[in-house]
């Protein structure tokens, strides 16, 4: 089994962590959708990371959709996500929260470095930088109310939500200031000290 993409992916990361938390053993190789994109398309000819490869050779594609397939493999007193309906939705409010900041700071990522300058079309990028600042608010929030699980097995709301900002941070700290939201920085910090954390690092 292999995964393919790049750990400053967000996306590729936080399959990572997912895998290893529920005990799966992985190749990962990271193969860039831009440097080697013929090479990515050789795998997957969609070119999306992250990629992962079955052992029996079925290519699965999008992040929530391979920890998924290994949440359903693994015993339910292992899985990242609660059971139970109520906490349930809570966990997936911020999964999707995270999920949504990342969508959008990647958007904001493409359109200043794959589009030239001129082309830069300004109303596009002040609405998906206010999406952006929006889910961050509301992932702040949501951190303070809900408290993912820290302990030294996150679930998956904590790994989706320090995966995120550590993205968010790396990519665009000009656009998402740090200062602003003290409870989603304290809150990854704690987890990208873990060994879980520090085996996957994002550069
Ligand atoms: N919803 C997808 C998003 C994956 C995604 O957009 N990955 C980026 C890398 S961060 C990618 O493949 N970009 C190349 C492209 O979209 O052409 C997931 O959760 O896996």
């Amino acid at each position: 089994m292999k995964l393919y993409g790049m750990l400053d992916s967000p996306y590729v990361r936080r399959v990572a962590i997912s895998l290893d938390l529920l005990g799966v053993t992985f190749e990962h190789e990271p193969l860039s959708v831009f440097s080697s994109f013929d090479a990515f398309a050789q795998v997957n000819p969609v070119v999306k990371a992250p990629t992962l490869t079955l052992d029996d050779d079925t290519v699965l594609m999008d992040s929530t959709l391979i920890i998924d397939y290994f949440e359903t493999l693994s015993a339910p007193a292992a899985r990242l996500l609660p059971a139970q309906a109520q906490a349930r939705s809570v966990a997936l409010r911020t999964v999707g929260l995270g999920l949504a900041a990342c969508e959008k700071a990647v958007q904001v990522v493409y359109e200043h470095n794959l589009r030239p300058s001129q082309k830069l079309h300004q109303p596009w990028v002040e609405r998906i930088t206010q999406q952006l600042l929006a889910a961050c608010h509301e992932l702040e929030n949501q951190v303070a109310k809900a408290k993912p699980s820290l302990a030294s097995e996150p679930d998956q709301a904590a790994v989706t939500t320090a995966v995120t900002w550590s993205f968010i941070q790396l990519m665009v700290p000009d656009v998402v200031k740090s200062g602003n939201f003290p409870i989603l920085h304290t809150f990854t910090d704690e987890l990208e000290r873990t060994a879980l954390f520090q085996r996957y690092p994002i550069v």
